[in-house]
Formats: structure tokens, sequence, C-alpha cells
């Protein structure tokens, strides 16, 4: 057996040890992403494609680690409503890409809003359409 070929089967050992880590992985936390749009300035969604929403609703499997991703043109503090208790890590997303995250380990249907800030002082010409969005999130874990 040439080097190459045997370089080759390490690869491949390796490409299918991260194939099958990956879903396990990737159940085990989810990102949703607060954007800047004309109308109503804010929404969020689970992807960072979209579609997204004032209000949104999410359905996690417990353990699951819950990102936020706060690409809006201010801040936006997490902010839980109601729902068995959890610790929200790093609130307050007061600048661009700032990141929030809550591990929902209980059963349970939870609610969170944002408060948002004021724009930040680069994009306070920025303007929008209609009223500012509330953001509104239901997470029902199961
Ligand atoms: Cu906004």
């Amino acid at each position: 057996m040439t080097r190459i070929r045997k370089l080759k089967w390490t690869g491949l050992a390796l490409a299918v040890a991260l194939a099958v880590a990956a879903p396990a992985f990737a159940s085990q936390s989810r990102t949703i992403t607060i954007h800047h749009q004309k109308r109503g300035c804010h929404a969020w969604a689970l992807t960072a494609a979209g579609p997204y929403k004032a209000s949104l609703s999410v359905s996690l499997k417990h353990g699951t680690t819950l990102k936020f991703v706060n690409n809006d043109v201010m801040p936006h503090a997490l902010v839980q409503t109601s729902g068995p208790n959890v610790k929200v890590v790093a609130p307050a997303m007061r600048r661009m890409g700032a990141t929030a995250s809550v591990r929902f380990s209980k059963v349970g249907v939870y609610h969170f809003t944002t408060k948002a800030g004021d724009d930040y002082k680069w994009a306070s010409t920025t303007k929008t359409l209609g009223e500012d969005n509330v953001l509104r999130l239901t997470v029902t874990v199961r």
C-alpha cells in the first residue's frame, strides 16, 4: 500500500467520525439571530436564513442550549417573561454580534421578549418604516 492511499483512508475515517458526531452536537444547540430590517426595525429567526418574525415560536428538546446573536443596529436585552426559571447568560447584547444563551433543562413553555435600546451612534441615521417591533419568543421544551 502506498503512503498516499494510507493517508486517504485516514482522511476518510476522520470524515466519517465527524459526520457521526455532527448531528448529536447540532441537536444540543440552536441559534436565534436578531437582524435589522426596514419595516419594524428588527425581527428574529431560528436560522440565519429566516423566516424573520417579530413573534417567534420554537420547539426544543430538553437539554438544548439556545444561543442568541444580536445583529441589529441597537442593543437588545433578553428578558424572560414567563415559564420555569432559567438562567440567561450575558442577556445584555450591547453590540453587533453580541451573544446571549439559555440552556433549557426542564420541560415546559417559556416566554421571552427583548428590551431594545437606542440605535448605535454609527447607525443613528438608519431609517425604518412603522413602529419598532416588540420581539416575542415562545419556547416549548419537551
Ligand atoms: Cu432594531
